[in-house]
């Protein structure tokens, strides 16, 4: 029948609309998943990269990866330039340590002991970035039994101390008169022809740190580490008294126009620097009795280091000799730069008097 079969039609016309329909909502909405999706993985590799920890994000060095594709880095090349810094107080502090000297010790032990120290003495913390670079300077002639104990007892303390630092031995050449302070400013302008230190410090090879938090570095004052040492009785001898172990910053040590060259022999040298620092305004800064405690390892007067008849003149006119003698006037020659495993040994001839 015409009527049936014209409702039929109506009938079929509508539902194959609503299939259309139906796929095309179907259709619509697996597109808006998908588009969706994209998003969120976008979104998720951002995360990631963000999320990568800062050491190995952020590095000045290049990486093998990174010459390919400066946003993934993987191996790191050299030192991590945005670590995060090393905090004020290191946590590795221990406090008052045993320090003696009846049994021997041995360069090779100490090497073992200290696997992290590269070679020439050099060290710097791997999960911070230390606050200070330091430069450990020793005046040096026939004391190797000394240098031992030293570098036994200053390495482990100078890595818990979370220091970038670099030790480096002032050995002088020949037989001629010792020339301590002559030696120390030798050593410093021979530290920063290898690195850019900001801090120096001054160390007799016989002194040794009774405990770890007198921390070897500087100041915002020269800084006197060596105040309660053994042989004093744990005392300060007198108050001006600035020899053993001190620290200076570069800025600190160019103000008093260095160390004065021109003291042979024993004595007077570490006052001639307390007046070079008195005399441009700068105080002494010195750590508590307890902290600052140390000791010395006993020996007889070296050979050409008897006491200098002349320091008692020279050391009356500090303040109008130090700006024509000092680090201004410095001449020498070096005769050898060793590096060993613990240490930089340079060997130097200064000169005689
Ligand atoms: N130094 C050497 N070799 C020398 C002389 C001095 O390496 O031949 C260095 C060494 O780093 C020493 C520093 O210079 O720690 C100061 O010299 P010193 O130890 O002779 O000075 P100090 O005032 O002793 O400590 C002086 C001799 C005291 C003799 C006491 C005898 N009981
Ligand atoms: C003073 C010396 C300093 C010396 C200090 C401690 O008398 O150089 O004794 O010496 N000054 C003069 O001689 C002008 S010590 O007991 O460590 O040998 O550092």
């Amino acid at each position: 029948m015409p009527g049936d079969s014209a409702v039929n039609f109506n009938v079929l016309h509508r539902t194959c609309k609503l299939v259309v329909l139906l796929c095309f909502l179907h259709i619509s909405v697996t597109l808006i998943f998908y588009v969706r999706s994209l998003d969120i993985r976008f979104a998720f590799v951002q995360n990631q990269q963000s999320n990568t920890p800062a050491n190995v994000r952020s590095t000045n060095l290049t990486t093998k990866e990174e010459a390919k594709d400066d946003k993934i880095q993987v191996k790191v090349e050299g030192s991590p330039k945005n670590l995060e810094k090393c905090p004020e107080t290191s946590p590795l502090l221990v406090g008052p340590l045993r320090v003696e000297f009846s049994s021997p010790v041995s360069l090779e032990q100490t090497r073992k002991e200290n696997p992290n120290v590269e070679v020439g003495g050099r060290f710097r913390p791997t999960d911070c970035e230390a606050l200070q670079k330091v430069a450990l300077i020793i005046p040096f002639r026939n004391r190797d039994e000394h240098l031992k104990y030293w570098l036994y007892y200053l390495h482990p303390i100078l890595q818990r101390q979370q220091l970038d630092y670099g030790v480096y031995v002032i050995n002088q050449d020949g037989d001629e008169i010792f020339n301590r302070a002559k030696l120390l400013n030798v050593g410093y302008t021979e530290a920063l022809k290898e690195y850019d230190y900001d801090c120096f410090i001054f160390s007799d090879v016989d002194l040794i740190p009774m405990d770890d938090r007198n921390t070897y570095k500087c100041f915002s004052q020269p800084r006197h580490l060596s105040v309660s040492m053994d042989k004093f009785g744990f005392r300060l001898p007198y108050n001006q008294y600035f020899g053993g172990v001190s620290s200076m910053s570069k800025q600190q040590y160019l103000k008093i126009n260095g160390f004065p060259n021109n003291y042979w022999g024993w004595g007077g040298e570490d006052d001639d620097i307390y007046n070079r620092v008195a005399s441009k305004g700068m105080s002494i800064s010195r750590p508590d009795g307890t902290v600052g405690k140390c000791r010395m390892i006993r020996h007889d007067r070296d050979k050409q280091n008897e006491p200098n008849p002349q320091r008692f003149d020279r050391i009356a006119h500090t303040r109008e000799t130090m700006h024509k003698d000092g680090i201004n006037s410095l001449s020498y020659k070096v005769v050898k730069i060793e590096k060993e495993p613990l240490y930089t040994k340079i060997t130097v001839d200064v000169g005689k008097p």
